[in-house]
């Protein structure tokens, strides 16, 4: 951690203060601002878990990672970008991911349900008692079980890139990628900086087995059970030009929760929130502060 600053959660005597001293960046010292992202570790569950965070905004907000994420390499625009003053924003590396190695990665068939205890738990252990969660991809999967399992803690949802059962079409798509030597080097890259190459292909390989497991064992079953149960707001996000998740995904999603909104994005791909991360960084934002003044 290069920087030392408090940024705890604040109320609004904090930020009174704050606009009276009208300083927002760490050149003040004396003031409990930052605008630099932190990095931590919490033991949780048995385990080292790594986390980075920003902001001192009343409304807390955890990043949930996508397979083999990180906090550092799926989130890098929320995290410099969003508004620090009404968000505190956690992203965090799920076990065997990013920087919470060791452990090694496994794939267990709860996995999901574990990644989504170790985040909740990871957030009581930051003393957050109640948050909303930002999921990408695997890390919406994670977030929509968060939600279902512990609605009393979850203030409200956004997923993108995400579904809740895997189809015989999804897995030929997860087929098509699984040889990681076929993937663009671009791609490819800087997982293998990450990772190495050996953990990386190894553990690639165990999360394409571990979803067809979905489909042998459980009828392609994820988390489709858990989606009545979700009853904050929530907002389903899907690039039209998503090549991995296809598109009856986010309408099977929006259809099975009461509370949700769909916001398809025309030129979106899978990493919509990191291409366009201003529009897709607008779009949360409003959603998760300005319906906030109706509840
Ligand atoms: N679920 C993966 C993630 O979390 C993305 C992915 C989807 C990978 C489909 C391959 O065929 C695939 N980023």
């Amino acid at each position: 951690m290069a920087l030392s600053c408090v940024s705890a959660t604040m109320g609004s005597s904090t930020r009174l203060l704050r606009s009276v001293l009208g300083a927002s960046h760490c050149h003040r010292a004396a003031v409990p601002f930052c605008t630099a992202v932190t990095s931590g570790r919490v033991k949780v569950n048995g385990v080292s878990l790594h986390y980075q965070r920003t902001g001192w905004g009343d409304h807390v907000v955890l990043l949930l990672p996508g397979a083999l994420g990180s906090s550092q390499t799926d989130f890098g625009p929320q995290l410099k970008y969003m508004n620090k003053e009404l968000f505190t924003v956690i992203g965090w590396d799920p076990r065997g991911y990013g920087f919470s190695i060791p452990p090694a990665r496994d794939y267990p068939t709860d996995f999901y349900e574990r990644d989504a205890k170790d985040a909740v738990d990871l957030m009581q252990a930051l003393n957050f008692k109640k948050f909303s969660l930002l999921g990408w991809s695997d890390g919406g999967i994670t977030a929509l079980i968060a939600a279902g399992s512990y609605p009393s803690l979850i203030h409200k949802l956004i997923v993108w890139g995400a579904n809740a059962y895997v189809a015989e079409e999804d897995l030929e798509l997860y087929n098509a990628v699984k040889d990681i030597t076929k993937w663009s080097p671009k791609m490819r890259e800087p997982m293998e900086k990450l990772y190495g190459e050996e953990y990386f292909a190894k553990t690639f390989a165990a999360w394409v087995e571990a979803m067809g497991n979905f489909r042998r064992k459980s009828d392609g079953n994820i988390c489709r059970h858990l989606l009545p149960l979700i009853d904050c707001p929530t907002l389903i996000v899907h690039g039209l030009k998503d090549a991995l998740v296809p598109l009856f995904h986010p309408h099977s999603l929006h259809k099975q929760m009461k509370n949700s909104r769909l916001h398809l994005m025309p030129e979106g791909k899978h990493n919509l929130h990191l291409k366009y991360a201003e529009e897709f960084n607008r779009l949360v934002e409003d959603f998760l502060w300005s319906t906030e003044l109706s509840q």
